[in-house]
């Protein structure tokens, strides 16, 4: 392998300086991009902020800067995988679960690179030759097995899993697992400091765990910008026709028809979101081609008329820009949410915020030629009007028709385009203006719904009941299995909130709890009999207890909140800003029971007093309420979810808009007591 690497090189260079050359081209066209795209709309306060690694101050071994050198052409590629003929791709039957083993190898690589010669030209020759297309714009990223989004993994549900993740990155990597709760399995979560020490470069992690559930789950990098660069890919885990309550209403659950959206970025230019793409593809917003230019490298999905087609969608979404995903002239039949089954809901579109999912089932049943996959960005992407397209092509259709509809229809009136820290304390009116575009259509998820409903139980229940039959809430969603808790179960509750504040020295820090997360030196679930819990964590009551007042001092700590193990836990949380943020727990799946929008909340005693009043109502054990692990906090709203804390460990809690995490709006949930949590070695290598 070397010797046949060595051998290529000097073809390599060639197309190394042909590649550059573009690049370069791409450059000069993008420096005379007309005024309005070009505009610095989004240097605002928001968007300035540290290097993840320069905040990051326990962090040892991290480089000043990402090493985004093209070092990948010395590597042994040969050992780089998709898992198409993985002998774990199979029909999921009972009882004949697996042990599986997968190699993903994180590295640097690059979009348009060397590989991308003959796709340029010849759109097929892409995936052969590894390139990374990408929307057309050369760029550094991180992939992992040369592929963007990563090799999808497909499992049957209760088989083993065993990962080994080697790290070609210039700097420290962990993989998360998202939508699986590790229990028995702390130390195999991925969460930095928190379940393990980061693979420093040139380590590798041997992650070992159980595939316990079913559903569309994913796993990606948690550290720094890494899953925006790459770091991300499908985690299938398919259950037997016995076991999957909507096996009935589909012919196919194909992996290719799987959708990862990402908003991406082109270089270090961390503020600026540049494209979304749809499984690491599309059109290019700089060049302003029309849509249905052939130059354009669309995702395509074919399906064949007549039949039936589970599809999922998830949304890696790095800034703060949730999408609308539509089908022209299809309706959705929406069945499961984060992996979680729920009662089907016929609809013509769906929003997603960061880490969601929505799993649907598409029926072949129109003329067969093209059709539009249309994603929309809100927020930061529609003030830069990104949006993407991708192909749903009928068997019989030939590659040049053009697909029938448009991907934006309709450009929205240009609303909250900025996202800087004065708008993100003012109220906004824009989502009238947008709702308008939609009269009649039956969208789930909305997050401009959920942002318009007055406070109130009446507000509530119209959202969970009545709207259903044209804007289906999130909460208004129902789950397939009945509450795991008895009736009349009380709960404790917890006030938590998410919040924006500038520092005097004029930084902006994202905060739970008032408090900027501040990452351990030591990683928690390893380390606790070492840590002095007093001295070493921090949170609200206890910086309380020390006369601190979060609200006019700066908080800046390692915000751990404890919780009882084995009790019925409640979180009522609150959004202190306009804009929604999406809400994540490790460990622990949960229903969510209430969300709504209460207007200005500047201090937790506000939302307590309003609960106490009874303004937060909660669904009944009997609505079946919805099981997610990521949902959105209306701005100015809150939500209200529900679990049993039956997985003792250190759990992440925090926002999954990336920006927002990395400057702080995070927490760690540790539940239980340190004698009730699995013992691990201090540190695990294999
Ligand atoms: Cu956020």
């Amino acid at each position: 392998m070397c010797v046949r690497e060595s051998k290529s090189f000097p073809s390599h260079w060639i197309i190394i300086f042909l590649v550059l050359g573009l690049a370069q081209a791409l450059t000069e066209e993008e420096a005379a991009l007309p005024e309005d795209i070009a505009d610095p709309l989004f240097s605002t306060d928001e968007a300035k902020f540290d290097w993840p690694w320069a905040r990051n101050k326990t962090t040892k071994g991290t480089p000043a800067g990402l090493n985004l050198k093209n070092d990948y052409t010395q590597m042994d590629i040969g050992s780089f995988s998709d898992f198409d003929r993985h002998p774990c791709r199979r029909v999921c039957q009972q009882g004949q679960s697996q042990s599986c083993y997968y190699q993903l190898v994180v590295h640097n690589y690059q979009r348009l690179g060397p590989e991308c010669q003959r796709c340029q030209f010849d759109e097929r020759a892409c995936a052969a030759e590894h390139c990374i297309y990408g929307d057309g714009v050369a760029s550094p990223v991180m992939a992992v097995n040369r592929m963007i989004p990563g090799p999808s993994i497909e499992l049957c549900e209760n088989d083993s899993v065993v990962v080994d993740v080697l790290n070609y990155l210039g700097e420290a990597t962990t993989m998360h697992w998202h939508g699986l709760n590790m229990v028995g399995t702390p130390e195999m979560d991925g969460a930095a400091f928190v379940t393990q020490y980061p693979l420093q470069p040139g380590e590798v992690y041997r992650y070992e765990f159980k595939a316990d559930r079913g559903g569309s789950l994913w796993y990606h990098s948690h550290m720094g910008w890494q899953r925006g660069f790459g770091v991300a890919g499908h985690l299938i885990v398919r259950q037997s026709r016995q076991a999957n309550q909507h096996a009935h209403l589909y012919d196919y659950d194909l992996v290719e028809h799987a959708l990862m959206v990402q908003d991406i970025f082109y270089d270090r230019e961390l503020q600026t979101v540049r494209n979304i793409l749809i499984n690491g593809k599309g059109r290019n917003h700089l060049n302003q081609l029309p849509d249905n230019d052939n130059r354009h490298r669309y995702e395509r999905l074919r399906v064949t008329p007549g039949y039936r087609y589970r599809m999922r969608v998830l949304l890696n979404g790095i800034s703060n820009c949730p999408v609308e995903f539509s089908i022209e002239e299809h309706k959705l039949l929406i069945i499961s949410t984060d992996g979680n089954d729920i009662e089907p809901v016929l609809a013509d579109g769906f929003f997603l915020t960061s880490a969601e999912r929505f799993d649907f089932v598409l029926e072949a049943n129109q003329l067969a030629t093209n059709y539009w996959i249309r994603v929309r960005g809100y927020e930061q992407c529609e003030g830069r009007k990104l949006y993407q397209g991708a192909v749903l092509s009928y068997r019989g259709a030939t590659r040049t028709e053009q697909p029938r509809g448009n991907i934006l229809p309709t450009i929205a009136p240009q609303s909250r385009a900025l996202d800087g820290v004065d708008n993100l304390l003012k109220p906004t009116n824009s989502s009238e203006q947008s709702r308008a575009l939609d009269e009649g259509r039956v969208l789930v998820n909305d997050y401009r719904i959920v942002a318009t409903i007055a406070a109130g139980p009446e507000a509530f229940l119209r959202l969970a009941t009545a709207e259903k039959d044209n804007n289906v809430g999130t909460v208004a969603l129902r789950s397939l299995q009945p509450v795991p808790w008895p009736r009349n179960t009380r709960f404790l509750t917890y006030y938590s909130s998410f919040s924006l504040r500038r520092a005097p020295n004029g930084e902006l820090l994202f905060q739970i709890d008032e408090i900027s997360y501040i990452p351990p030196g030591i990683s928690l679930l390893q380390g606790r009999h070492l840590l002095q819990e007093g001295g070493y964590f921090c949170n609200r009551s206890s910086l309380a207890a020390q006369g601190r007042n979060c609200q006019q001092d700066v908080c800046e700590c390692l915000n751990v909140i404890r919780m009882p193990a084995y009790r019925p836990i409640e979180m009522v949380v609150a959004n202190y800003m306009t804009s929604t943020h999406p809400y994540h727990i490790h460990g622990n799946s949960f229903r969510l029971v209430g969300q709504g929008v209460v207007g200005n909340i500047d201090e937790l005693r506000n939302i307590q007093n309003l609960d106490r009043q009874g303004r937060l109502p909660r669904l009944p054990d009997h609505y079946h309420a919805v099981v997610k692990d990521s949902v959105q906090i209306p701005g100015l709203g809150y939500i209200i979810v529900r679990f049993i804390s039956n997985n003792p460990g250190f759990w992440l809690y925090h926002c999954h808009i990336e920006a927002h995490a990395v400057q702080g709006m995070m927490a760690v949930l540790k539940i239980g007591e340190d004698h009730q949590m699995k013992r691990v070695p201090a540190r695990v290598r294999c």
